[in-house]
């Protein structure tokens, strides 16, 4: 039973998931992430789901970790958080996240944010690390994940100084893909994540592992990693039936085999 999170699954292969706490903007309490984990563990094994989105409300994608959870924490209470343990299964999910984004992506929230491998924005989105503001840093990747998204400069910037960036600022460092008009944001990040779950689900997934690699190894390593996927794939059913599909003129029908 869900309580902080609102699910959808379309015909589509796309499974979306609402961040649901809007009295708090979303905040990610550890129900809520813990939530969130056992529906991506669900998600990863579901053959008629090929994507997922996870989007907030109009007013926040999410406002960080919640903060009021925070205050009751002493370093042993951090040390047996079991929030870590909820992250690392949202980042191992091996299907394609599109991060769909309206009003607050702050703390947790960017975190949760660049746990997405794509992200459409509305351009009332601001992005943002405050965590400094609080007498702590980021905790769920911020640091590594927000530099490697944007550059040292403004990863700085944004970590150092607590302050926000906006829609079209998160754009142009390349946090966000596309920027939408706020009403359109949801159904643009669905028409993304359907294009994708409507692939060669094998394809789909050695792909993501393979860019996520990038993020991890140096060029001769992750080029070594890289081929191996591509081979591996050879062996699956829907290659021979994608590049079928090109020489007949046909669309492809793919079986995840
Ligand atoms: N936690 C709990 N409650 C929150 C949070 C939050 N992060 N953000 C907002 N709320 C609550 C407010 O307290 C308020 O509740 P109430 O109505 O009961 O007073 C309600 O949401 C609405 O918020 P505001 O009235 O403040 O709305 P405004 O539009 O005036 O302001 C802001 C919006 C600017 C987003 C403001 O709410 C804000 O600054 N929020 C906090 C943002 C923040 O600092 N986030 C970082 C949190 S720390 C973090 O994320 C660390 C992650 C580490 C993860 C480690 C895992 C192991």
């Amino acid at each position: 039973m869900l309580n902080h999170l609102l699910t959808d699954a379309s015909s589509d292969g796309v499974l979306t998931i609402q961040l649901h706490r809007p009295e708090s903007l979303n905040a990610l309490n550890t129900a809520l992430l813990s939530e969130l984990a056992d529906t991506l563990d669900h998600a990863a094994s579901d053959t008629l789901i090929g994507a997922v989105v996870i989007t907030g409300d109009s007013r926040a994608f999410a406002a960080g970790a919640d903060i009021r959870e925070m205050a009751d924490l002493d370093m042993v209470g951090v040390m047996n958080d079991p929030r870590p343990l909820h992250w690392a299964r949202i980042s191992a999910f091996p299907k394609p996240i599109v991060a769909a984004v309206n009003g607050f992506a702050l703390g947790g929230g960017c975190e949760l944010v660049m746990h997405a491998d794509i992200v459409i924005a509305s351009r009332d989105a601001r992005f943002g690390q405050p965590e400094i503001k609080l007498g702590i840093i980021p905790g769920a990747g911020g640091t590594q994940r927000l530099i490697r998204a944007v550059g040292k400069s403004l990863a700085s910037q944004m970590v150092l100084t607590g302050e926000p960036i906006s829609a079209q600022r998160a754009y142009d460092a390349g946090l966000v893909s596309e920027l939408t008009e706020p009403e359109l944001t949801l159904e643009r990040a669905h028409q993304v994540a359907a294009s994708i779950a409507a692939q060669a689900p094998q394809a789909v997934r050695q792909a993501k592992d393979v860019l996520l690699r990038s993020q991890e190894t140096h060029l001769a390593a992750g080029l070594a990693y890289e081929r191996k996927a591509f081979t591996l794939l050879a062996a699956t059913e829907d290659r021979n039936e994608g590049i079928q599909a090109f020489i007949e003129k046909r669309r492809p029908r793919y079986r995840g085999r």
